[in-house]
């Protein structure tokens, strides 16, 4: 049903019949063109970008907002690769700052969370040119284990690419291999932006973006979930963000293995693209909106909040956000050393929860696949 009443608002205003056009659509959950969603970019304010990507979000979602525990491992920060966003890598030789894990300390993490209500684990880091598909499959083996109740999302295109490679097999037999191993699904980085030359720009050396996007198929294919990520606010336009989003729209109309959509804002403290300012909250919250309009078939866009914040994660609540990640607990580096408030990321399920409730939203705890674990409206644990 279209909500005649923000629609009516909408078409009674000063905005340009261009901008009525557009909502005029949006309100009839007609998909956008990649011209509207750049025009959205170009020429929308903040206020009307909330009303149309609110409109979407309550349609899909109605007020709940997902969160779930989780933790990290990064089992190291030493890369091949050299991007030049990334605050995170060391190269081999470079001693200072790295660090990597064995598998009996990425085992003893997944032990320090014994009898504690966690339901994922999340595994990425540098590619390192040692930890190869076999150590990693068996790593996921013992991980399920020690917890088989555990949700294994591991690995993106960049690491997998790499891995796949080196051992010699294709991405299908690569992925089952792991899937057969216990992996769950995959997370969304490396997308960056899929425009050639950006990303040329930014991260020349590692895989390609129809690399990227074709891993993510196969993946769907053996019933292999996924994420998505895009880089922004950098040196890429409007217009490669909206075909970076159309990409992946394509992709989700083939599969429809997409879980969720996760916009990442470039932070520039010690990277190689540090003389870039960063994006405002303003353009972050247009963003997501226009994120939320544009992904018409993606259920959920997420505010990666380690990344971005308490308080723009919670006004992100009405730009179209609906999930923002979980507990965290400290095991992430990749954002804390590229400059993120967030220096020590960890909320416990009671703040998650009322941050969720100050924006005056539902706060619903999910497992990975968004199954609900605890409807929090109703708890009386935190009624
Ligand atoms: O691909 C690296 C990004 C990504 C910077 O799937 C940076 O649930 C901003 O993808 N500024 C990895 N971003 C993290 C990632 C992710 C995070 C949270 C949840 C999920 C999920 C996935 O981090 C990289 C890159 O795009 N990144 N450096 C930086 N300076
Ligand atoms: Fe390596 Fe990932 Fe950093 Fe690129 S973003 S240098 S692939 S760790």
């Amino acid at each position: 049903m279209p909500n005649p009443s923000a629609l009516d608002l909408i078409l009674q205003s000063k905005i340009s019949p261009k901008l009525k056009g557009i909502a005029t659509k949006v309100f009839h959950k007609e998909r956008l063109t990649s011209a509207e969603g750049i025009s959205l970019y170009k020429e929308a304010e903040l206020g009307f970008l909330g009303i149309l990507a609110n409109f979407v979000r309550e349609e899909k979602q109605g007020d709940y907002t997902y969160f779930n525990r989780n933790f990290h491992i990064e089992p190291t920060n030493i890369c091949v690769f050299d991007c030049k966003f990334c605050s995170y890598s060391r190269l081999l030789k470079q001693k200072d700052g790295s660090w990597e894990l064995s598998e009996q300390q990425m085992l003893d993490i997944v032990r320090k969370y014994e009898g504690q209500p966690v339901t994922e684990v999340h595994i990425v880091g540098g590619v390192h040119p040692k930890m190869g598909l076999q150590f990693f499959a068996d790593l996921i083996k013992k991980i399920k284990v020690l917890r088989p109740d555990l949700h294994v999302k591991a690995f993106t295109p960049v690491e997998m690419d790499y891995m796949f490679r080196k051992a010699k097999v294709t991405a299908r037999e690569g992925l089952l291999l792991l899937k057969e191993h216990g992996l769950g699904s995959m997370p969304g980085g490396g997308a960056e932006i899929f425009d050639e030359e950006i990303r040329k720009e930014i991260c020349e050396d590692k895989c390609t973006s129809e690399e990227w996007l074709s891993i993510h198929e196969t993946a769907h294919g053996l019933g292999i979930p996924s994420n998505a990520t895009m880089l922004y606010g950098h040196i890429e336009k409007y217009e490669h963000r909206i075909d970076h989003m159309l990409r992946l729209r394509t992709l989700q109309d083939k599969t429809g293995g997409f879980n969720t959509f996760i916009p990442l804002k470039f932070r520039n403290k010690d990277n190689q693209m540090s003389a870039i300012p960063e994006s405002t909250v303003v353009e972050d919250l247009r963003n997501y909106a226009v994120s939320r309009i544009f992904l018409d078939n993606f259920d959920h866009i997420k505010a990666y909040w380690p990344m971005i914040g308490r308080t723009t994660t919670q006004l992100a609540l009405n730009f179209g956000v609906d999930d923002i990640d979980g507990t965290i607990d400290d095991t992430t580096k990749i954002y804390t050393m590229a400059g993120s408030e967030e220096q020590n990321p960890a909320m416990s399920t009671e703040e998650l929860i009322s941050l969720i409730k100050q924006a005056g939203r539902h706060p619903i705890e999910r497992d990975t696949l968004y199954k609900t674990v605890t409807d929090y409206k109703t708890s009386p644990l935190f009624a």
